[in-house]
């Protein structure tokens, strides 16, 4: 796989990458990540990371691009493998589709799928790859896939961090990262992040069944003066490593009327309940989107069904 995924790369001379909407830490860490590891091994290559501009400036800019002759161009989908997620519906237009993601969802759009569920993060998969075909890091990308490898694994706390997450870990650190700068741009918030944060953890309900989930209405936003993103992926945490809480979801309705559901679990697969509703996910982290607040209620059911079915302690 790592080989034929060499031999495409060293076949085109236009590469675009690509990564899934509402990007987080590890969509543009392996984005970017990868980006800059083929501008270093592979100079005379034109590589562009295409998506929405976002927030996450201390890992760099997207690039735009206005024309282009899918027939020459060599697609790479990290962090995700479903159509409808992927921001920037041009790599459809593209000679050859790659994947590479630690999603437990198939592929509907990959001519080459590169998968790996038990991977902590696609910036595990990417270091990896570098690593075994011998090309060479710099600050750029090993800063960019650190940071995807940190956000991911929750700073190596999660389920599912693994020998190989260190060995990942340890060749990105002996590039000379800063990892102090590191997690300080990553982890220091403003205080209206704090704010909200303390407003969903006094205010979540705790089920008997050990289930937890906050309901988010449009306006919470405002109130505290933080984006939808905020709300719906900062909040989700606050539930989370509480004696007694199984599995919890973080509900948040935007301006359009739609439900964000962000699900988690301590130890539950609930990927399948998230498919259920068209969502997708890693196992013990999952969401999908709602379309009513009854909705909310049946998911909340599904859930206490799927983890009353276990013994928890
Ligand atoms: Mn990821």
């Amino acid at each position: 796989m790592i080989k034929t995924i060499q031999e495409k790369i060293e076949a085109y001379s236009t590469i675009l990458i690509f990564r899934h909407l509402e990007a987080d830490y590890d969509a543009l860490g392996s984005q970017l990540g990868l980006k800059a590891l083929i501008q270093e091994n592979y100079p005379g290559k034109q590589v562009l990371a295409l998506g929405q501009d976002n927030q996450f400036d201390s890992l760099g800019k997207m690039d735009h691009l206005q024309e282009f002759e899918g027939d020459k161009t060599l697609a790479i989908v990290v962090d995700v493998a479903q159509t409808h997620r992927i921001d920037d519906e041009r790599f459809l237009k593209c000679q050859e589709i790659i994947v590479i993601d630690h999603h437990q969802n198939d592929s509907d759009c990959a001519t080459l799928f590169w998968q790996d569920k038990k991977a902590i993060a696609a910036a595990e998969m990417i270091t990896h790859l570098a690593i075994k075909l011998n090309w060479k890091f710099n600050s750029q990308s090993a800063k960019a896939l650190m940071m995807g490898l940190v956000s991911d694994s929750g700073r190596f706390l999660f389920k599912g961090t693994r020998v190989e997450s260190f060995e990942a870990a340890a060749t990105l650190l002996n590039q000379g990262l800063d990892l102090d700068e590191i997690y300080q741009s990553m982890y220091t918030e403003n205080i209206e992040m704090k704010r909200l944060r303390g407003y969903g953890l006094s205010t979540f309900t705790l089920l008997d069944s050990g289930v937890a989930y906050l309901r988010n209405a449009p306006d919470i936003k405002r109130r505290f003066n933080v984006s939808e993103f905020s709300v719906s992926r900062g909040l989700v945490s606050v539930m989370g490593q509480i004696k007694g809480v199984h599995a919890w979801v973080n509900f948040t309705e935007t301006d359009e009327g739609e439900i964000l559901a962000e699900i988690r679990s301590a130890s539950v697969p609930l990927d399948d309940v998230a498919k259920s509703y068209g969502g997708g996910g890693h196992q013990l982290a999952c969401g999908c989107t709602l379309h009513s607040w009854p909705q909310t209620q049946e998911l909340i059911n599904a859930i206490e069904k799927k983890v009353g079915t276990h013994d928890l302690k």
